[in-house]
């Protein structure tokens, strides 16, 4: 097949996903076309099958605001039409499925240009909720030709909250569980832990909704129980908060903030525990990632999180907020040597059982085929 995806490039779950989905596809003798502003940040080496085609946004004195979704629909329609495109596949649903939308009915005279909107998260529990975007939500997904959602939890909730009765294919979040494996006697663990401490990570775009607090205020709890570093990866809005409650809470020494990293796998290889207390959370597609690893995860209730975490095997779930309850969990994991070798093991059969590539993205395939067969 000959299939255009669109996503945003910058860091971010949805991105992510899109990403490795396409450099799977091409392998798989597919032909992939990126549409996007900028080249997709996972896609940093040459993968034969995959050709990029930029979006380009001109300024003119009259636009005060960058006409995106626009220059993005005409982009989509030049693609589709001299590359030939089977379909178009869109992740996050602001702007994109609404470009593609546009570009289906400009060329519905010339061909009948099939498009799958893959919903991702705050597309539909956020912003997609505002009152500026809501009917252009409701109404994109339902001209989709196909729609899929990362989480039964996603299915549901666009269903009730948008009152979409179209029927919404679930297929969740994967990771490559031959790249994502542990790295024994991780190099980076005498950097974070020279004393043998514990090694708690997480990783997120900080966002306020990632609650990253919450993993700081985690570590104050059990500061005098375990000894302990806490790994903070990644950047966003809420880095200067997180870093300002560390010196409040006098955490400076215990909590090494590294940014945005590429070494995710020598990173979480590094570590014991990954801790997610989000406040929304689609799926969790950075905890699978380090159950990958072979660590077990804390985490909050919400969302798709309780169809990857299996509370007491792969590790534990917790209300959101409730900061005393993750740390008597993450006390129990890091104090008991037994419990946490079956943790580990279980989280890494779990991803490899249940999420790893080879499982799903023959689901995107087959699903392909159905939407174009109609
Ligand atoms: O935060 C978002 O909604 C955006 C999105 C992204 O681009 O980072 O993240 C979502 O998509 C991921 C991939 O499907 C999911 O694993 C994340 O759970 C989800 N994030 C949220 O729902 C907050």
């Amino acid at each position: 097949m000959k299939i255009g995806i669109t996503c945003y490039p910058t860091y971010g779950g949805s991105g992510v996903l899109a990403t490795e989905l396409g450099k799977e596809l091409a392998l798989r003798g597919h032909e992939i076309h990126f549409i996007s502003y900028a080249l997709p940040f996972r896609l940093n080496h040459y993968v034969e099958n995959i050709f990029f085609h930029e979006v380009e946004i001109s300024t003119y004195p009259l636009f005060e605001f960058p006409l995106y979704g626009l220059a993005l629909t005409s982009k989509m329609v030049e693609v589709a039409t001299y590359e030939n495109l089977d379909l178009l596949h869109v992740h996050y649903a602001i702007p994109h499925a609404t470009s593609a939308y546009m570009a289906k009915q400009i060329l519905a005279e010339k061909k009948d240009l099939k498009f799958i909107t893959t919903l991702h998260g705050t597309d539909i529990t956020l912003v997609g909720l505002e009152p500026s975007f809501v009917h252009l939500v409701k109404f994109s997904i339902e001209q989709s030709d196909g729609v899929t959602a990362v989480s039964r939890h996603l299915k549901e909730k666009t269903q009730v909250n948008y009152h979409i009765d179209k029927d919404i294919e679930v297929i969740h979040n994967f990771v490559d569980t031959n790249v994502y494996k542990r790295i024994e006697d991780a190099p980076l663990r005498k950097h974070f832990a020279p004393n043998g401490e514990k090694v708690i990570v997480h990783t997120s775009n900080f966002r306020v909704v990632k609650r990253v607090t919450d993993a700081i205020r985690v570590m104050k709890e059990i500061e005098n129980e375990v000894n302990a570093k806490l790994v903070l990866v990644g950047d966003g809005p809420d880095r200067s908060e997180c870093e300002r409650l560390c010196r409040e809470l006098n955490l400076c020494g215990k909590v090494i903030f590294l940014g945005k990293q590429d070494a995710l796998v020598e990173i979480l290889s590094a570590a014991d525990l990954f801790i997610i207390p989000s406040q929304s959370e689609s799926f969790g597609l950075a905890a699978l990632e380090a159950m990958a690893c072979g660590l077990p995860v804390i985490s909050s209730s919400v969302g798709g999180l309780p169809e990857l975490v299996r509370h007491n095997e792969t590790g534990y779930i917790a209300e959101i907020g409730d900061i005393s309850r993750m740390a008597k969990y993450t006390v129990e994991l890091l104090t008991n040597e037994k419990k946490y070798k079956l943790f580990s093991q279980r989280a890494r059969e779990r991803a490899v059982n249940n999420f790893d590539k080879s499982l799903i993205v023959p689901a995107y395939e087959d699903y392909y085929k159905k939407i174009l067969e109609g």
